[in-house]
């Protein structure tokens, strides 16, 4: 069963309220907390709204503003040709030209980027992707469908799961004072999408991606665990800045280990890029812990 939900409806202010976010279901005896399938509905549609966080952090602005625009949230790929970070398409490419801001979509409207014979604004006004041929105001397809907006990446660590579940991570003061009593102080700046693939309709498992910093770089890793929150695997995602992110060999210590049982870096480690791993890995088990099961 694919998501078709409509995200158009929902106020964007519904997302940042605490109330909402603070929503608990009862923790069920799998671990990762039931949720009724309206909230489930509710979280993943807030969740479209709030766009999915990657390496890509220019994103959810630029999707903000095209919602600003037309009226929706955009998926990535109206100008990204696979996804939030992955090379722009001809969309993509002409609002950067046209100076990336709230005025280049108008700037841009009249012209037919991806060459489809319908102008962008016109594409954009029937909800249809002016940076992808396949995508007509006719025939606009699925590409606002909320499986669209899982990173390839994600989806590649669970295949052949074609439902997800993208849930926010928006912290409560709760959660943060969660997160102290595990030992990590986490802020807005950790806010994120945590990505549940389901199997028939229950979770199979959790994937998160998160910046780590090394010398005031940042780089992205990705983490996945099983549906008791077991850290199953951590890899680079996105390394340009820290290209020697790709050679370490810390990633392979956290396997199994609960997600919130990260051992912090140690002191003679902290300074160095396995330390950095290690406390972004740290700090992102934590998140997801106190997101999905609470304290
Ligand atoms: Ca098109």
């Amino acid at each position: 069963m694919r998501s078709t939900l409509s995200t158009s409806t929902l106020p964007i202010s519904t997302l940042a309220s605490p109330a909402a976010s603070a929503e608990a279901a009862p923790a069920d005896a799998d671990g990762i907390r039931a949720a009724s399938p309206r909230r489930m509905a509710l979280r993943a549609a807030l969740l479209a709204l709030a766009m999915l966080p990657s390496a890509a952090s220019a994103m959810p602005l630029l999707a903000r503003e095209y919602k600003q625009e037309y009226g929706y949230m955009p998926s990535c790929n109206a100008c990204h040709s696979d996804g939030g970070g992955s090379t722009l398409n001809a969309y993509g490419k002409a609002f950067k030209a046209a100076g990336k801001n709230a005025g280049a979509f108008a700037r841009i409207a009249n012209l037919d980027s991806d060459g489809d014979g319908a102008s962008n604004g016109s594409e954009a006004a029937a909800r249809a992707n002016p940076g992808d041929p396949r995508s007509t105001p006719a025939k606009p397809g699925e590409w606002l469908d909320i499986a669209s907006l899982i990173p390839r990446e994600v989806r590649a660590q669970f295949p052949g799961v074609r439902t997800w579940l993208p849930r926010d991570a928006l912290l409560t003061p709760a959660d943060m004072t969660a997160a102290k009593a595990l030992g990590v102080t986490l802020n807005k700046d950790d806010e994120n999408t945590i990505y549940i693939p389901l199997e028939s309709q229950r979770p199979a498992g959790t994937a998160l991606i998160f910046r780590a910093t090394h010398q005031g770089k940042d780089f992205f890793l990705l983490m996945t665990t099983d549906r008791q929150l077991k850290i199953a695997q951590v890899q680079v995602l996105h390394a340009n800045a820290v290209p020697q992110a790709k050679n370490s060999k810390v990633y392979g210590s956290f396997a199994g280990l609960p997600a919130q049982q990260v051992p912090a870096p140690s002191a003679k480690e902290a300074a160095t890029l396995d330390g950095a791993i290690r406390l972004a890995v740290k700090r992102a088990g934590v998140l997801l812990y106190v997101r999905l099961k609470g304290a």
